[in-house]
């Protein structure tokens, strides 16, 4: 049986949409049964006041989710996706890290485990019925979706990601010069980036990440190789703004094919719409397309992006997201009105 674990570890507000306010819904609303680990509880993204979950209570509720994942047959694929958002503490993020690597390092070995155990077992019953051995080629790579039928199948996520186990980490850090979370949050994110599949920084946390300031596209460019080449499957840059182009903001793809970078970039309109949470809402989308949608990367980005753009085209008159009044939007394919078209970006 493929059974879906997502866990998802954000924040959590008594008021308004951020962190897994935004993402229990959204995955919810889309059917997913999330499993949730909140890292705080603050009043509002606005007013950090409240509680902090404590490393080691983070520690113990991962634990407990180890255990019950080893306690599961092989025989069962128990498929794990983390998103990881807003948290706020070093200890708490190196928590986190740790569990996601030890769950991998479980998984990697059931894996092979049952495939030695499926070998063995060929092997025996070749040898009883041919009376000799033959050679048995177990194969571990992911089944290839009929979506992946047009000219951009070299674009599937199934070819750039495991779908099986992977970590969705959006290194949420600050915005637009601004720290949210501990100084040194930075660093620990950095040192985990050789462990990450898929990251989705804003440009703020892009520049944190990479050590650089972004003022043109070769610079984003520079941020994505640097990025790729650390062990990041998937790099998606959120939010880029230019001072020669106020009206927009673009979005970076970069991922490898055949060990070249290949590169796109969206164009997006600049809705006038400071409010913390498209983040999150991007991230959540995101993740449930790739499980549920997969096929072509690229098509993937153009639908959240667009169901983004309703979502908050619908709220601009007031100061939060309309997650709720937009869920039908939410639970959507996003293929309403007309999508934005992903331009190539040369390297
Ligand atoms: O949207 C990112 C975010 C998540 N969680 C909390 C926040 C913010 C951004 O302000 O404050 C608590």
């Amino acid at each position: 049986m493929n059974r879906e674990n997502i866990v998802s570890i954000q924040s959590q507000v008594f008021d308004g949409f951020c962190g897994n306010n935004v993402a229990s819904f959204v995955l919810r609303r889309r059917g997913h049964v999330p499993k949730i680990l909140n890292t705080v509880q603050y009043y509002s993204k606005y007013k950090h006041k409240g509680v902090e979950t404590k490393h080691d209570e983070m520690k113990t509720i991962l634990s407990e989710f180890k255990a019950e994942m080893a306690s599961l047959s092989s025989n069962d694929n128990n498929n794990i996706h983390f998103l990881t958002g807003y948290i706020k503490t070093k200890e708490c993020v190196e928590a986190v890290i740790n569990s996601i690597l030890e769950l991998k390092n479980a998984k990697t070995k059931k894996k092979c485990d049952h495939m030695n155990g499926k070998m063995k077992a060929t092997k025996e019953k070749k040898e009883n019925e041919n009376g000799h051995t033959i050679c048995y080629h177990g194969s571990d790579t992911i089944p290839y979706n009929d979506h992946c039928i047009d000219n951009s199948e070299k674009y599937c996520v199934e070819n750039l990601i495991n779908l099986n186990f992977f970590w969705l980490c959006d290194p949420v850090l600050g915005d637009n010069g601004k720290l949210y979370v501990d100084k040194d949050v930075v660093q620990s994110y950095k040192s985990c980036i050789p462990f990450v599949d898929i990251i989705t920084p804003n440009q703020f946390e892009l520049e944190l990440l990479c050590d650089m300031k972004i003022s043109s596209e070769n610079d984003v460019m520079k941020c994505i190789l640097f990025l790729l080449n650390k062990g990041i499957k998937l790099v998606i840059v959120t939010s880029v703004h230019y001072l020669f182009d106020t009206d927009h903001l673009y979005l970076y793809v970069g991922f490898l094919n055949n060990k070249k970078v290949v590169s796109f970039k969206y164009k997006i309109f600049r809705f006038h719409f400071h409010v913390c949470g498209c983040g999150d809402l991007f991230a959540s989308l995101l993740l449930s397309f790739i499980l549920r949608h997969r096929g072509n990367i690229l098509l993937i980005i153009s639908k959240v992006l667009n169901i983004l753009h309703n979502v908050i085209k619908n709220s601009l008159t007031w100061e939060e997201l309309k997650i709720i009044e937009n869920q039908d939007i939410i639970a959507s394919d996003g293929l309403c009105d007309n999508l934005i078209k992903e331009e190539p970006v040369c390297v």
